[in-house]
């Protein structure tokens, strides 16, 4: 018998108090999962950690936690989010007397408060970082910090311990090849977190992690999945014989290499989720994005990408100090100019460690508020032109316009008609299928709303024409209505939730 003292780890992702719409939370929920996906962070923290832990993964999202287990050690994955939540979890399992370890992006820019809370912070990548956190605990020696100037070279990774994930419960995968982004936009992290000189894995090591992942779905958490064209394309064909059904992040420059596109379409791509961030060139200015801008640039780019059969989630951030309600009028109608159904629209924040939050404290311009009021919907920031009400008021108008049906059929009409989305998205089975046309049947034919009937018969149309695939049809559908009851749902919650912006509001900056 071995003499190895085993050890019991859970590693947590704290709940969420609120969660955004495009979390698409309301899609898993129809197919009757909690969530779309968990944090990549926990079963790849649980792939480093040594055979003789035994490991419970915990994503607070989709499951509860054990109340009355103390493990001897816990892990907890952070972000602004979920900061806040996160502490309270360190506070409880250090009273029952685990030992707590932060680690995530919130936690790795904000060690002294986070330390309050926890006994450790590993401080960026956890590979390397967290085996030794591991020895140290083990050896009564752990440190407050774990933090390096390096990055690992991150050519071969283990596969991610997704057997200890409850798949019943989320609907797709992560999985990310590459690590660290040259540009170094003011508000976001990654450059900070993971470096500006981009590393990626071994094909080979991708591919045998797709192969033996419990899902058809994947989504690509690289922040830019494309940005280096021959990697991309190596990829594309290395996983084209999988047959799986994926999106990713990437920027529109896709559009402008044909064989990449195509091979993308090929490969089971889905969609794409493309950071426009603004349509306002003193805000992109102002913000440090040079990359990737520009009129008409975006048509063309658009054009393409939707011509290969390919969706794209717009994303676009309000906030910045040259920006005004106008922008809110400006996005919905370049959505409607350029058939655009999915926008993700995000009031500005500022994470801690980013170079806007580094800003607006310097100026006295962070709102005192909860950290978890960070996830896009809600004003954190003292704006310029705007007050926090008048934002957060035009920010629920605008959604709620975006994600009505009656504009969803006009885009719908405008994009679906010519036949470009007739490629199924990677191989579907015919229980998938069955699925999809049963949960399609009872949300849109059962419904007694007249404009979802419409756009019912309108995609059914195009199913029996042959004008496009029947899960990118029915997938359509159902992602559209996930937006839109996720909206409603939020505005049965105004009075509550202006309650929040109106108990913080402090007008606009400008008037100041
Ligand atoms: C994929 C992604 C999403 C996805 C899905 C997230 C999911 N459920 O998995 C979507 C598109 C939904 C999303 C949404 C948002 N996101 Co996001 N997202 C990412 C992204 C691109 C990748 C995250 C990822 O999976 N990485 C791969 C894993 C392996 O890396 P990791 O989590 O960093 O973990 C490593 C280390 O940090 C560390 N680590 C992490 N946790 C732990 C725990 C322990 C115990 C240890 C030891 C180590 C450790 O070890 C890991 C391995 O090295 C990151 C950017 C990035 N490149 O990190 C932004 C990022 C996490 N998102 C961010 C933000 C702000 C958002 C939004 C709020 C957007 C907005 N409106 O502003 C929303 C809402 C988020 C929410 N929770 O509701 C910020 C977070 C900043 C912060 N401090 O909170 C990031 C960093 C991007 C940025 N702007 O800088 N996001
Ligand atoms: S927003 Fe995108 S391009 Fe800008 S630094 Fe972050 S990951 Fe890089």
């Amino acid at each position: 018998m071995s003499d190895i003292k085993t050890y019991t780890l859970f590693l947590i992702s704290p709940r969420q108090r609120f969660v955004n719409y495009p979390a698409h939370s309301e899609l898993a929920k129809m197919f009757g999962k909690r969530r779309l996906m968990i944090p990549l962070a926990l079963p790849t923290v649980a792939s480093l950690t040594p055979d003789h832990y035994q490991i419970r993964i915990i994503d607070e999202e989709i499951e509860s936690l054990p109340g009355n287990l103390k493990p001897d050690i816990v892990g907890i994955t952070t972000l602004a989010a979920t900061g806040k939540r996160a502490f309270e979890l360190g506070d409880i399992y250090m009273a029952m007397g685990s030992k707590v370890i932060f680690g995530g992006p919130y936690a790795s820019f904000m060690q002294d408060e986070a330390l309050k809370h926890c006994d450790s912070v590993i401080a960026g990548e956890a590979e390397g970082k967290w085996e030794q956190a591991l020895s140290d605990f083990e050896n009564g020696c752990l440190k407050p910090v774990y933090e390096s100037q390096s990055y690992v070279p991150y050519k071969a990774q283990k596969p991610p311990r997704w057997d200890l994930v409850n798949m019943n419960r989320i609907f797709q995968v992560a999985i990310q090849v590459s690590r660290g982004c040259p540009f170094n936009c003011d508000f976001c992290l990654v450059s900070k977190n993971f470096g500006r000189k981009m590393r990626y894995r071994d094909i080979e090591n991708v591919v045998e992690e797709i192969k033996a992942a419990p899902s058809n779905y994947f989504f690509f958490v690289d922040d830019n999945l494309t940005i280096n064209k021959k990697y991309a394309k190596e990829l594309m064909r290395a996983i084209i014989p999988l047959k799986i059904s994926w999106g990713c992040m990437c920027s529109l420059d896709v559009a402008t290499d044909d064989e990449l596109l195509n091979l993308m379409a090929e490969a089971g791509c889905f969609n794409i989720l493309v950071g426009f961030e603004s349509l306002n060139p003193a805000s992109l200015d102002e913000s440090q994005k040079h990359h990737n801008r520009g009129g008409s640039i975006y048509a063309e780019a658009i054009n393409k990408i939707h011509g290969a059969g390919i969706h794209i989630n717009a994303s676009f951030v309000v906030g910045f100090d040259n920006d005004t309600l106008e922008e809110f009028d400006r996005i919905f109608d370049f959505s409607m100019q350029h058939n655009l159904p999915n926008v993700n629209l995000h009031l500005l924040n500022a994470p801690p460690g980013t170079e806007t939050h580094r800003k607006f404290n310097e100026e006295g311009r962070l709102l005192s508020c909860d950290p978890e009021l960070g996830v896009g919907h809600f004003p954190t920031l003292h704006y310029m032109n705007m007050s926090q009400i008048a934002i957060f008021d035009k920010y629920m108008e605008t959604v709620a316009k975006l994600y009505s049906f009656d504009t969803i059929r006009k885009k719908g009409e405008a994009l679906l008609i010519n036949g470009a989305f007739i490629r199924p998205g990677g191989e579907i089975t015919a229980l998938m299928k069955a699925r999809l046309s049963w949960i399609t049947f009872k949300e849109f034919v059962l419904s007694r709303d007249p404009d979802r009937r419409k756009l019912f018969l309108f995609i059914l149309k195009l199913i029996r024409n042959k004008q496009i695939a029947i899960d990118k049809g029915l997938g359509f559908l159902l992602s559209m209505l996930g937006y839109n009851r996720h909206i409603k749902a939020h505005q049965q919650n105004m009075a509550v939730y202006r309650k929040v912006v109106m108990d913080q509001d402090k007008g606009a900056w400008k008037e100041k």
